[in-house]
């Protein structure tokens, strides 16, 4: 599949999908989106890649939806847009999926990465919701995960006051994993992705479902579903191979079965 608006690559056992409008700040319109989804949709069950990792450049991962393509917009228009549902076959990804983030990281763009798994920041990111001054409040999910990164008092900040939130501040709050140099940031998130690439396949896509589950349930039902996840990995391969290669004191060589 040839892409005009992403570049793609794999490298260590890391899809790589990569925005590219530069001219733009990255700024997400549908028809980038509609190619960045479908290269992680492919990613996800292609055998080669053990995780996921999204980027853009060093001025700025994305700059927010497009205003440019919705500037003119209806109601009805909004709601026949496709963009919503990229995110919502955003969440069906079951590899890790990371964000690795320098710049602006703004309204859909700050929305995008916290759809991701774990973000990966160059110390230049800057993180926010400034929809508010275009007269809108984020619509792809930003006032809800801001508020369960950072919690309700900064939240109402970043939502209703366009607050943003440096790479230090993000990573205190948790928003984000770890800050990383601006010059070798991609370099440092491939190598964060390529170790867990590495590791056991199904338990990795097991993992995250697991911990997801803490956003969607009560803490009964996700243990529950824990419990069940933890059970269904004792019929695989790689749970044999780990055990053993633990007992007899040898490097496990994990199949992903
Ligand atoms: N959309 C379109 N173009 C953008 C853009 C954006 N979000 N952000 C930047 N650009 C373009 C600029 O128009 C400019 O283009 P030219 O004028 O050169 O043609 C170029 O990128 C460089 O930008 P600036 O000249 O403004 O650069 P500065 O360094 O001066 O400023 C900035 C950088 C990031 C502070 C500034 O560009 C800015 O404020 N950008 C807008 C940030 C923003 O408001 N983001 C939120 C967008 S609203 C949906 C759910 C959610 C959403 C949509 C739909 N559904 C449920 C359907 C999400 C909405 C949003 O994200």
């Amino acid at each position: 599949m040839s892409y005009e608006l992403i570049r793609t690559r794999v490298e260590s056992g890391v899809g790589i999908v990569q925005f590219n409008r530069p001219k733009a700040l990255n700024a997400l319109n549908r028809e980038m989106m509609a190619e960045v989804i479908d290269a992680l949709e492919q990613y996800d069950v292609d055998d080669a890649v053990g995780c996921l990792l999204v980027t853009g450049d060093q001025r700025a991962f994305a700059a927010g939806a497009d205003i440019k393509q919705m500037a003119n917009a209806t109601p009805v228009d909004m709601l026949a847009n496709p963009f919503i549902d990229y995110w919502d076959r955003l969440r069906r990804i079951s590899k890790p999926l990371v964000a690795a983030t320098s710049g602006f990281v703004l309204g859909g763009g700050c929305e995008f990465a916290m759809a991701c798994d774990m973000i990966i920041a160059s110390e230049s990111s800057r993180f926010g919701q400034p929809e508010i001054n275009l007269g809108i409040i984020p619509g792809a999910g930003g006032t809800q995960r801001i508020t369960y990164a950072v919690g309700k008092a900064l939240a109402m900040e970043i939502v209703l006051n366009g607050r943003f939130l440096s790479a230090e501040e993000a990573l205190h709050y948790g928003l984000i994993n770890r800050i990383v140099p601006v010059e070798t940031y991609l370099d440092e998130a491939i190598k964060f992705c390529a170790e867990i690439a590495a590791r056991a396949p199904v338990a990795v896509r097991m993992g995250k479902e697991a911990v997801n589950a803490v956003f969607e349930t009560s803490l009964q039902a996700g243990l529950a579903h824990e419990r069940r996840l933890f059970y269904m990995l004792f019929s695989t391969e790689d749970q044999k191979e780990g055990m053993d290669a633990f007992i007899n004191k040898r490097q496990a060589r994990w199949q992903g079965k």
